[in-house]
């Protein structure tokens, strides 16, 4: 049994009454319950060696969100007729800087998915190094054939209900599922009317109102710099690697695009209708019918096995693909327990989540359990967030940076997240990394909390 384990064994009475206290204050909170439970089953055998921890109920307060927004959206279809949503926005805790997280626009947006996207934001933005709290937001609302139009008003009549509660130093919302850079234009259009200010008040802003180089590639190309430092050190690397990815959105596009840069071969992409298996690799003008597709024509992966006559799944995972490295790039939940046994007995041995919490728990325990490479989101994915901040700080001074220094930050900022992992997270030669990044990502929040009184 590993020292981690031991720990968790010897502090499991303690991890079962706080997550009794923590089920107690909520109804129906699944997603965040589990996100909660990884956390703790780190950082509470540190908290019960750590009184000042302890007595100031920092885990109770870090779980119990600062503030949290839900409003009504109504807007005017193309037919003319009314349509009702839900809006949120979840201010997380705030103690290292402005709360910083992104939107979702997604059928199955609820209290709960957006309250787990917002706690793992907490840590993953401590991590960055950047000073960054955590929040969460979006809708129910549907992108998937809405027109332009339709876009626009929902956006406009969004943000007229967020806009009263963000600011550049409050609260900076940017990109998630079903939110890119159409998306953040009509939102920071209208909060810019309604404000009269022309501030950083989002990320993922286009390059020609204030945006950053490299934000769009940033989730992707993070995530593969971060795989690439675990193989780096273990002396290994992407060359000839064949790489499985889920998802066709704006992470995975990049993440397979870095991929393949890096020298590795990707064989997958998916949507929610299943999964396309090109054996010969996605690259160059496969790449480029990808971004078409998916970014201009709004498509389905399907029609890339049309065009190419590759292998299509409808309704399934590609975790059933053998492959060297996995990188889950689409929603929580997407690879579970039985996925996790067949990725590794295929031969598998990195995973990197390019998405948030893509791994159920059983597929997480059984990943640490067999001592592969495994990165988990808040790690993986904080490359986003990063370029993110670094747009913040380009906004602030009024100054844009060029593509190179801002791709050269992102991969020094993965670079020290790693490090920051191995220092907290090591056991022997072994490297856990959730363990790691939930250590080091808790510790910052902590300290600033606790500097900062009881508030
Ligand atoms: P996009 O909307 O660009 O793409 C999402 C992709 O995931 C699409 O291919 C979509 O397929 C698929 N997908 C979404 N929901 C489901 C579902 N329930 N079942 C199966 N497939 C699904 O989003 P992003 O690429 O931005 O986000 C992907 C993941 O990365 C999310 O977990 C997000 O939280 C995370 N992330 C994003 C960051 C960013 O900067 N954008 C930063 C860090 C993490 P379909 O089109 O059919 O719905
Ligand atoms: O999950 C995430 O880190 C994001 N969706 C990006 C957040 C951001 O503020 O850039």
């Amino acid at each position: 049994m590993s020292e981690l384990a031991v720990e968790n064994k010897n502090h499991q009475a303690q991890i079962n009454e706080f997550m009794d206290k923590v089920r107690s204050r909520i109804k129906n909170q699944p997603e965040f319950v589990q996100a909660v439970l990884e956390v703790a089953e780190s950082v509470i055998p540190l908290i019960e060696a750590t009184p000042k921890y302890k007595k100031a109920k920092i885990l109770e307060r870090m779980t119990e969100p600062d503030k949290v927004f839900m409003f009504r959206v109504s807007w005017v279809d193309d037919n003319g007729e009314v349509q009702v949503n839900r809006g949120f926005r979840i201010q997380m805790n705030g103690a290292i800087g402005p709360y910083k997280g992104g939107l979702r626009f997604h059928p199955s947006v609820n209290l709960s998915i957006l309250k787990f996207l917002a706690f793992e934001q907490v840590f993953k933005n401590a991590l960055t190094t950047l000073p960054m709290g955590g929040g969460k937001g979006g809708s129910n609302f549907d992108p998937k054939g809405k027109s332009d139009n339709e876009i626009m008003r929902f956006c406009q009549a969004f943000m007229s209900k967020l806009c009263p509660h963000i600011g550049p130093q409050t609260d900076v919302p940017a990109g998630d599922i079903g939110v890119g850079g159409r998306e953040i234009g009509y939102l920071f259009g209208q909060y810019k009317r309604i404000r009269n200010e022309f501030v950083g008040v989002l990320t993922g802003k286009g390059i020609e109102y204030g945006g950053s180089f490299i934000r769009p590639e940033a989730t992707g190309y993070g995530a593969v710099y971060f795989a690439d430092e675990m193989l780096n050190r273990k002396n290994d690397s992407f060359e000839a690697k064949t790489v499985v990815i889920s998802g066709s959105g704006n992470v995975a596009q990049y993440a397979l695009e870095k991929a393949v840069e890096l020298g590795g071969k990707v064989v997958t992409l998916s949507d929610s209708g299943g999964y396309i298996y090109d054996k010969d690799g996605i690259s160059g003008e496969k790449f480029e019918f990808i971004m078409d597709l998916k970014n201009n024509k709004r498509g389905r992966i399907s029609e890339y096995a049309d065009k190419y006559g590759c292998e299509y799944h409808a309704g399934k995972t590609p975790w059933e693909v053998p492959c060297d490295i996995a990188l889950p790039c689409a929603t929580q939940n997407e690879l579970n327990g039985e996925d996790a046994k067949t990725l590794l007995s295929n031969g598998c041995y990195v995973i990197a989540e390019g998405a948030n919490m893509p791994s159920t728990p059983e597929a997480v325990v059984f990943f640490r359990e067999s001592k592969i490479l495994f990165a988990p989101g808040k790690a993986a994915n904080a490359g986003g967030v990063a370029v993110s901040g670094l747009e913040m700080a380009q906004n602030a001074q009024m100054h844009p940076w060029t593509r190179e220094d801002v791709d050269s930050k992102l991969k020094s900022i993965m670079k020290s997240i790693h490090e920051n992992c191995v220092t907290y997270g090591s056991d022997g030669d072994y490297v856990d990394y959730v363990h790691g990044a939930n250590i080091a990502g808790f510790i910052k929040v902590a300290d600033a909390m606790l500097a900062q009184g009881v508030v």
